[in-house]
């Protein structure tokens, strides 16, 4: 299952939904376009173990469901108010405000029901779903979004290192996760996993700042309120060149850690972290 067929899961991932404006409005960001990675992640781990992807494809299309919630929050003129995003208007641009808000909220408790369909071991499903729950909740994206509403003009990288690791990292380490528990892996892999979520994250998040400063919003397909917000960022407090130096000594580490896995082919995985590397948008 790669990017195009997965696109045809998430589009009919909503066809049992009540027809309403909220679903026309989910709708509309979850078909959005993005880059998938998450999804195209826990793939690649599933394939790496030699396990079927389709093992794994209602927690794929309940974490881009998780995703795509959070950016229509986060774009709302409560938060970054932000006008575009995936290159089209942004949810409550497109809808109206109370429409966006309810279609973050229908995604996010319709993931968890999508998930709750996974066919495997039901305690190993339900490991994995309180662990999507807690990565995505006040214990971790939420909990960085918070962390980054109250952000300082006096923070310090180590600061913004902290909102980057609950905000972004924890939906990129859920993947890895899920993955493996669902690969039934062990418990010394399974935190090596949490390391390399931990530092794509990281990495990530460090990328998606350069790219903030050095493309413009037609190239990014979304607007740079980063800049208009002056958000404290890892270019802000690093500089540029230092940012750059951080993230591909992270992803570099993130590549080797790939290769230290038992029973593990990190070739898919390696390739789509390469691709992400390579990313412009
Ligand atoms: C509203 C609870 C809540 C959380 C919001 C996702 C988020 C937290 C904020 C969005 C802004 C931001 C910079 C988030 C960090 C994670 C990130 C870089 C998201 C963009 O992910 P991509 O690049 O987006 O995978 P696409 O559009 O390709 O899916």
């Amino acid at each position: 299952m790669k990017k195009n067929e997965f696109e045809e899961y998430l589009y009919h991932s909503l066809d049992d939904v009540t027809d309403s404006r909220v679903k026309e409005a989910m709708l509309y960001s979850l078909t959005a376009g993005g880059k998938r990675i998450r999804p195209l992640m826990l793939e690649e781990v599933l394939e790496g173990y030699g396990i079927d992807p389709q093992k794994g494809i209602y927690f794929a299309c309940a974490l881009e469901m998780i995703h795509t919630y959070s950016l229509i929050h986060d774009d709302l003129p409560a938060m970054d108010n932000d006008t575009l995003r995936r290159g089209k208007p942004t949810n409550h641009v497109m809808f109206d405000e109370a429409t966006a808000i309810l279609a973050g909220d229908g995604l996010l408790t319709h993931a968890f029901a999508f998930a709750a369909k996974t066919q495997a071991d039901p305690a190993v499903v339900v490991s994995c779903m309180r662990d999507l729950s807690e990565s995505a909740g006040p214990d971790g994206m939420v909990y960085g979004q918070c962390l980054d509403m109250q952000e300082k003009q006096s923070y310090t990288f180590e600061d913004i290192r902290k909102v980057y690791q609950y905000k972004t990292g924890c939906l990129l380490t859920i993947p890895l996760v899920i993955a493996a528990k669902l690969a039934g892996v062990s418990e010394k892999d399974l935190s090596l996993w949490k390391e390399i979520g931990y530092k794509l994250g990281l990495a990530f998040q460090i990328q998606d700042d350069i790219l903030d400063v050095t493309k413009t919003a037609d190239e990014l397909g979304k607007t740079n309120s980063d800049i208009r917000n002056e958000k404290v960022t890892s270019v802000s407090t690093l500089g540029l060149k230092q940012s750059e130096e951080l993230m591909n000594e992270l992803y570099e580490e993130c590549l080797s850690l790939c290769h230290n896995l038992d029973g593990f082919d990190p070739e898919g995985l390696v390739t789509l972290i390469n691709s992400v590397i390579q990313r412009v948008y």
